[in-house]
């Protein structure tokens, strides 16, 4: 089994992402390789924050090692929350508030088309590599659903008729942004690379 390290401080992320793997690969967490600290995500880009992440922890272990950023993208805001999905309310990660913002941003507008958008930045044997995983969708008109995390129990992904939030996590990652640049990441490992 290979040993790869997930750079991410979100424990909800961490579970998704060991489901997907199954058993071909065990995780090591950051807090494992003594990585406490958090890790500078600056740049303007969902790939650029990816490296960022990933670049820090290969810098610090010599290891392989993944790292991911999301973005929700809603068309009527020109994009926004985007690169700026976590601190979108408040400088913490307060789910609530930022779903709360999202909701007035969008009162009383019809086009409510969004999308997810994963980026996964994974560092092996020095080299570096991108994966996108994209889910279409439309922000509800109020909260749904209390499973996943941050905009989940806004999220309606095309073609079903409940949020993220009401979805299982089986079920969720089947569609999601997240389990599908995981795909793409595990296909990539398991040619023999890893
Ligand atoms: P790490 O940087 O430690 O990995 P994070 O919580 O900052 O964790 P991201 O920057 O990738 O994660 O995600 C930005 C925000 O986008 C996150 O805080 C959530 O609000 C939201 N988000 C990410 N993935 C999501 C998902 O699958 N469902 C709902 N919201 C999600």
């Amino acid at each position: 089994m290979g040993k790869i390290i997930f750079a991410t401080n979100n424990a909800h992320k961490l579970s998704e992402v060991q489901a997907l793997l199954g058993d071909a690969f065990e995780l090591v967490t950051l807090k494992e390789c003594g990585i406490t600290e958090d890790i500078p995500e600056t740049a303007a880009t969902l790939e650029g924050n990816a490296l960022q992440k990933a670049r820090y922890v290969f810098e610090k272990t010599g290891a392989d090692c993944f790292a991911d950023d999301t973005g929700l993208e809603v068309e009527a805001l020109g994009g926004e929350p985007g690169v700026h999905s976590a601190r979108y309310a408040t400088d913490g990660h307060d789910f609530a508030a930022n779903n709360r913002l999202l909701l007035k941003n969008l009162e009383g507008q019809s086009n409510r088309k969004a999308r997810f958008r994963t980026v996964i930045a994974l560092i092996l044997e020095g080299k570096e590599y991108l994966f996108e995983g994209i889910v279409e969708g439309t922000i509800a008109t109020r909260e749904s659903g209390c499973e996943g995390f941050g905009y989940d129990p806004l999220f309606v992904p095309s073609g079903e008729i409940v949020t993220f939030a009401q979805m299982s996590a089986e079920a969720k990652n089947a569609i999601s942004h997240r389990g599908r640049a995981v795909a793409k990441l595990v296909n990539f490992l398991k040619d023999g690379k890893l």
